[in-house]
C-alpha cells in the first residue's frame, strides 16, 4: 500500500528553523505554544454540542456584537499559551479593545500576534465550520512592552499567518514565507499531520463567495461583477457557482483548495460613507499574506491589502481574496468610472 511521508507540524516548523541558521527558535516556540491553544479549542468545538458551553454571555464584544462563550474561550486558550513563552511583546485580538500586554511578571520577546480567536461567529452554534486566523509580525520598537506601532504594520511585513477550520476534520494552513503548507488534526494523536504541502490555488476558478443578501448595499459596479460572473461564456467558463458558508476560513480555506473568489465589499448603502465588515489586522491581512504565498491575490478593489498602513486596530477593510486572475477582473470592474470601496 502507498503510504506518504508522515510530518508532524511540530516536525516541520524545525525544518523550516534550520534553513535559517541565525533562527534563535524563539519563532518556532511561539508556533508550538500557538499549536497547542489550537488542539485545546478544536477539542472544546467538537464536544460543543455535549457541554452547556453553548448560547450567549451576557457579554458584548468592542464590535457590539454578542460575544459566544466558545469565542471567550479561544481568546482565553490563545491568551495563556501565548503570554508566558518570553516570545511575544504584545498580543492583539477581536475580542479585545486595546493591545494586550504581556503580564509583567513574564519575559517579552521580539514577536507580535494578533488574532481573531473563533471566527464565523454566527454559525458556532449550528455545527458549521468556524475557525481562528492568527499573523505574526517582528517588532518593530526596541525592548520592553510591545505598542500600537508594533501592532499596526503593514500585512506585507508579516512574518508567518494562518489559519485554523474547525470542520470535519480540523486543519491548520500556515506560511512563514516559504510556501504555504495545510496539516490534519489526528485527534487520536493529538498530531497535527503534513497533509497538504505546497499548496497553490489554481490561476482561475470556478465559484464565487458572497453574501447575496446583501446585493442592494453593494456599489454599482459589484453588482456588474456579479452579474459577470453569472452569465453564461464557454472561453471564461461562466456561469460560476456560488459557494457561500458565511465563515471566512471556511469559504476561503475551499477557494483555496479548488480556486475561486470570496468577496466581502462595502455596503454603499450610503455611498459617501462605505461601510466594510471584515477586519484588516486579523482577519484579512493573514489570509492575504497567505493567499499571496499560494499564488493568489488579495485586494480592496482598488489596493493590495498587504500595502495598507493600518491605522487602528480594529480598522475595516473591503476584502476581495482569491484567484489572481478572478480577483483581477473584479479590480477591472472596480477601476471603471464611479466606483465606490
Ligand atoms: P465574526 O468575526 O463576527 O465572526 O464576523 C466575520 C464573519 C466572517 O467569518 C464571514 O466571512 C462574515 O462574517 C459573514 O458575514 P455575513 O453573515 O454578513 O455574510
Ligand atoms: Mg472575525
Amino acid at each position: 500500500m502507498y503510504m506518504t511521508k508522515l510530518v508532524t507540524l511540530s516536525r516541520h516548523i524545525l525544518e523550516e528553523q534550520h534553513s535559517f541558521p541565525a533562527a534563535k527558535g524563539d519563532f518556532t516556540n511561539l508556533m508550538m505554544d500557538l499549536t497547542l491553544a489550537f488542539k485545546i479549542i478544536s477539542r472544546e468545538v467538537n464536544k460543543a454540542g455535549l457541554v452547556e458551553i453553548l448560547g450567549a454571555t451576557d457579554e458584548e464584544n468592542i464590535q457590539g456584537e454578542t460575544v459566544m462563550k466558545l469565542d471567550a474561550f479561544a481568546q482565553d486558550r490563545i491568551f495563556k499559551a501565548m503570554d508566558h513563552g518570553g516570545n511575544l511583546c504584545c498580543m492583539a485580538s477581536e475580542e479585545v479593545e486595546h493591545i494586550i500586554p504581556i503580564p509583567e511578571r513574564f519575559e517579552k520577546g521580539r514577536y507580535i500576534l494578533v488574532f481573531d480567536p473563533l471566527d464565523g461567529s454566527s454559525n458556532i452554534d449550528k455545527n458549521v465550520s468556524i475557525g481562528t486566523i492568527f499573523g505574526v509580525f517582528r517588532r518593530v520598537t526596541e525592548g520592553g512592552d510591545g505598542t500600537l506601532e508594533d501592532v499596526l504594520q503593514k500585512g506585507a511585513r508579516q512574518v508567518a499567518a494562518g489559519y485554523v477550520v474547525y470542520g470535519s476534520s480540523t486543519i491548520l494552513v500556515y506560511s512563514t514565507g516559504a510556501g504555504v503548507h495545510g496539516f490534519t488534526l489526528d485527534p487520536s494523536v493529538g498530531e497535527f499531520l503534513l497533509s497538504h504541502p505546497n499548496i497553490r490555488i489554481p490561476e482561475k476558478g470556478k465559484t464565487y463567495s458572497i453574501n447575496e443578501g446583501n446585493y442592494n448595499t453593494w456599489d454599482e459596479n459589484t453588482k456588474k461583477y456579479i452579474q459577470w460572473v453569472k452569465e453564461s461564456d464557454k472561453e471564461t467558463q461562466r456561469p460560476y457557482g456560488l459557494r457561500y458558508i458565511g465563515s471566512l476560513v471556511a469559504d476561503f480555506h475551499r477557494n483555496l483548495l479548488a480556486g475561486g473568489i470570496f468577496l466581502y465589499p462595502s455596503n454603499c448603502k450610503d455611498p459617501a460613507h462605505p461601510k466594510p465588515k471584515l477586519r484588516l489586522v486579523y482577519e484579512a491581512n493573514p489570509l492575504a499574506f497567505l493567499v499571496e504565498q499560494a499564488g493568489g491575490k488579495a485586494s480592496t478593489g482598488t489596493e493590495r491589502i498587504l500595502d495598507l498602513q493600518p491605522t487602528a486596530l480594529h480598522q475595516r477593510v473591503p476584502l476581495i481574496i482569491g484567484s489572481a486572475y478572478d480577483v483581477d477582473k473584479y479590480c477591472e470592474f472596480m477601476s471603471r468610472a464611479g466606483a465606490t470601496v
